[in-house]
């Protein structure tokens, strides 16, 4: 043996690492500026400078991520994995600088740049791997459990393509991909030392062992790597980082060895590709979508890679014990896109760790927990079992097992009821029979929740009625919530200091103190300050519609949004219904009582959904009309912001006068743009819906914009819904509908609007959008008499904020560590 193999390693150990703080902050960025990054000239380009400062802070986080894991190593508790397809995340900079308390340093810092922090976050493209609500919900529970010290992990894809671009051409959208790796992600550290190995195709074999047990052998497969890689989640000054991990798809090494050395050079290739394919994009969220092999493998690729990761962990520290499994992990599954996972542990304890059925049920069923996100029937996932059992053949034996033993439940509690047994079947019958994922979540997991009361109640009461009935304790209600760092205090920090210079900062970690402003809403002082950090946030708004859109907004009129993925059943046609209402009163000269406003369209359409898309192409054509008409340029001006994405809403909540939280009632699951909007103190005009109707309550009903069906009274009004007729009847739609029907806003593209006019018209149109126009009207006529006492919402705006403390993640974090983690008080 060679001599220096027997030296004992003296390597510096992580405690006597190099010194990293607030002092040595400027040396370090000029270090990576000139030497990590070589760059020399000062004046060169800003995404330079946002490199070199983006590893500064990185390097703190890793030093913080350290620490944090050497603590829970030492005393070791149950632990959360949060599985993901998706994770909003957008910037990553100014929300670090926040929770790292280095701002003074950091601007101190790049003034030697002759720069402002600002401008360098700027450069920072946003991490958009997630579609909308679901996505950034995921990246506000990160921000709550490393701010409230809890050991939970994200487990998520590392998306070559995140969430597409959009760019509006002659009104309609375009799609671009983004390419969002391109220049680099610095905050990102590979761990190729932790890649796993994914099963894909192949068959099963079945032997028995020496001892007559029966085993199973998934063989003949054709294999994908799982590779990790680790960006930092930090606490708000807590010292606390915890780690999102993201996977990247590559393919095997002697894949392509064997094919290769078979004188396949191009077929070997070629398969490369297929396998670096499964993390290459991510779907936009679109039904025309549903049933993707693609998809299919994204799920099972993030399933099965984190679950091998934390089993591998705790065969690291136990063996192949896996008795105290489920007292140390709980998995939490983001809707159904990652249920695979019930299935995928069952194979790794029953195939891979020799653990016999019962008890690997036993772990499995202690650890699964399921969170669903929508009612929509569209979006329940459903998969065919043919490409199951071609893509994942032993997968689908796994369902069919547990699929015979939850059935023979069924019979015993509703006992010959054959009609219960095939309604609640993990297998939909028929011609091309289905597997439903959201019963296998259900099965297989110990809670199953909402995301806010009225949703959790129409899925107790309705969509899993059957299970609900079968296992009432399984089923809890976790209302959203949004991170109040983000969300108040980094993207509104003229108003975060205002609050601060009244009830202290505590509120940042602490946002139930977030009431205690309420005490100054009648001070007149405090409310001259709060409307002026409101202007200065609408100047900010100004000009960002300016040079997206080249509309011009004016901070006098009243800031009307409504920003969210583009859908019917959020019902942007409404709002658009109310625009041409208020330009047809223009029209007549009826303006003595209107409130000016600018109205905010912004939101993305997926890109096979053809009524958004048109009602997109609506709006962008009526905006035009609209703004070139002299007439109407006192009173309205309405704009669409291209490419609605998390930085931009970080610069629309803070100057949003009203809130548009519109959707029909019973569609919405929760909404969180809703909470985002109300922290900064804009008023809501809304449907029951969703988290709305906690939103209403918790403000006062009296300082919240109702209009509209409620969801009891839906099925009636279903059945005789007569839209003509409610538009004959109302002359203000009747006008609103003429005006449409006339052409006016498409007058060189005879038509056009035709299939929107004829939803409107519909008797089965399930949004009731003629149903609900008349009360929204009126609640629009209540918000401009409000608007024009400029004391009155002044005092609205401020009870608001005042109102929002519930809807902080913090508390729902909190909800799901107590009454379904159980996670040990921190
Ligand atoms: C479905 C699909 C199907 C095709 C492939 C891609 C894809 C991606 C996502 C989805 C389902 C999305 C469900 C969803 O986003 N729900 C939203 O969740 C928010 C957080 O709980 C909630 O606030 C919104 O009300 C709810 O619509």
């Amino acid at each position: 043996m060679a001599q220096s193999e027997n030296k004992v390693c003296t390597v510096k150990s992580w405690q006597e690492g190099p010194l990293i703080d607030e002092s040595t902050l400027q040396e370090d960025l000029t270090r990576h500026f000139y030497y990590t990054l070589g760059r020399d000239m000062v004046g060169e380009s800003r995404l330079y400078l946002y490199h070199a400062l983006a590893l500064t802070i990185r390097d703190r986080l890793v030093a913080r991520c350290r620490t944090t894991r050497q603590q829970r190593q030492l005393s070791p508790t149950r632990q959360v994995a949060y599985l993901s397809l998706e994770f909003l995340m957008g910037r990553a900079l100014g929300n670090a600088v926040l929770n790292l308390d280095l701002e003074d340093n950091v601007r101190h810092a790049v003034q030697e740049y002759c720069t402002t922090l600002e401008e360098v976050a700027e450069a920072e493209h946003d991490a958009g791997l997630g579609n909308g609500g679901l996505g950034r919900l995921a990246a506000c529970f990160l921000d709550s459990c490393a701010t409230l010290g809890l050991p939970v992990i994200g487990y998520g894809i590392r998306y070559e393509y995140g969430m597409f671009n959009q760019s509006i051409e002659q009104g309609h959208q375009v799609e671009h991909p983004d390419n969002w790796l391109r220049e680099g992600h610095p905050w990102e550290i590979t761990a190729p030392e932790n890649t796993r190995r994914i099963k894909f195709f192949g068959h099963v074999e079945v032997y028995q062992d020496k001892h007559g047990r029966k085993h199973h052998q998934w063989v003949n497969t054709q294999d994908v790597l799982a590779v990790p890689y680790d960006v930092p989640v930090p606490g708000y000054k807590n010292e606390v980082v915890n780690t999102l991990r993201l996977w990247k798809s590559e393919a095997t090494d002697e894949f392509n060895l064997s094919e290769f050395n078979a004188g396949s050079y191009t077929e070997a290739v070629a398969r490369k590709n297929l396998a670096e394919q499964i993390t290459m994009v991510l779907y936009p969220n679109d039904s025309s979508e549903n049933g993707k092999e693609l998809r299919l493998r994204q799920q099972y690729f993030l399933s099965s890679a984190s679950l091998q990761d934390l089993l591998a962990n705790w065969v690291a520290g136990h063996g192949e014990d896996f008795s105290e499994f489920a007292q140390y992990n709980v998995f939490q599954l983001n809707d159904t896109h990652p249920s695979i996972a019930v299935a995928e542990l069952m194979r790794l304890l029953v195939d891979e760790h020799d653990l016999d059925w019962d008890a690997a049920w036993h772990i499995t069923t202690r650890t699964m927990a399921y969170t669903n996100h929508t009612l929509l029937p569209e979006a329940l996932e459903k998969w065919s079992v043919s490409l199951f059992s071609r893509l994942l053949p032993r997968l689908l034996e796994i369902i069919y097992e547990i699929n015979a033993r939850f059935l023979t439940e069924v019979a015993c509690q509703w006992p010959g009821d054959m009609q219960k047994q095939r309604s609640m079947s993990l297998i939909e019958e028929g011609a091309h029979p289905q597997v439903r994922m959201a019963y296998l979540a259900i099965v297989g997991s110990f809670s199953v929740n909402g995301v806010a009361a009225l949703h959790t109640e129409l899925l107790t009461g309705g969509l899993f009625n059957e299970f609900y009935q079968l296992w009432p304790h399984k089923f809890n209600n976790k209302t959203n919530g949004v991170t109040p760092r983000r969300w108040l205090a980094h993207c509104n920090p003229e108003l975060a200091k205002l609050i601060g210079s009244k009830i202290g900062d505590q509120w940042v970690a602490h946002f139930a103190d977030i009431e205690k402003i309420r005490r100054y809403y009648d001070d007149k002082a405090f409310q001259t300050q709060w409307l002026s950090v409101k202007q200065h946030n609408k100047q900010k708004l100004v000009d960002l519609v300016k040079e997206a859109c080249g509309v011009e907004f004016d901070v006098a009129m009243m800031f009307d949004v409504q920003v969210k993925r583009i859908h019917e059943y959020k019902r942007q046609l409404l709002n658009i219904l109310h625009v041409i209402y208020l330009y047809e009163r223009i029209r007549k000269g009826d303006t003595a009582n209107l409130t000016p406003r600018c109205v905010l369209l912004g939101g993305k359409a997926a890109p096979g959904y053809f009524m958004a898309k048109l009602i997109i192409k609506l709006f962008n054509n009526v905006a035009e009309a609209i703004n070139n008409d002299p007439l109407a340029k006192p009173y309205l001006r309405v704009a669409f912001l291209p490419n609605y994405n998390v930085s931009a809403m970080e610069v629309i909540c803070p100057a949003t006068d009203l809130s548009e939280q519109i959707s029909t009632t019973g569609k919405e699951a929760s909404g969180t743009g809703n909470m985002k909007f109300m922290m900064n103190g804009a008023v809501t005009i809304g449907t029951l819906d969703g988290a709305n109707i906690e939103i209403r309550d918790a403000v006062g009903v009296e300082n919240f914009f109702l209009f509209g069906a409620k969801s009891d009274e839906l099925a009636a009004i279903r059945s005789t819904y007569n839209p003509n007729q409610i538009i004959q009847s109302n002359p203000a739609l009747q006008e609103v509908m003429e005006l449409l029907e006339s052409g006016h806003f498409n007058l060189f593209e005879p038509g056009l609007f035709q299939p929107i006019i004829d939803s409107i018209r519909d008797p089965h149109d399930q949004w009731l959008v003629a149903y609900d126009f008349e009360s929204y009207i009126e609640a629009q006529q209540k918000v401009e008499l409000a608007y024009q006492d400029k004391e009155y919402w002044t005092r609205l705006s401020i009870l608001n904020t005042a109102a929002s403390g519930e809807f902080s993640s913090d508390r729902t974090i909190l909800q799901y560590s107590q009454e379904i983690w159980q996670l040990a008080q921190q």
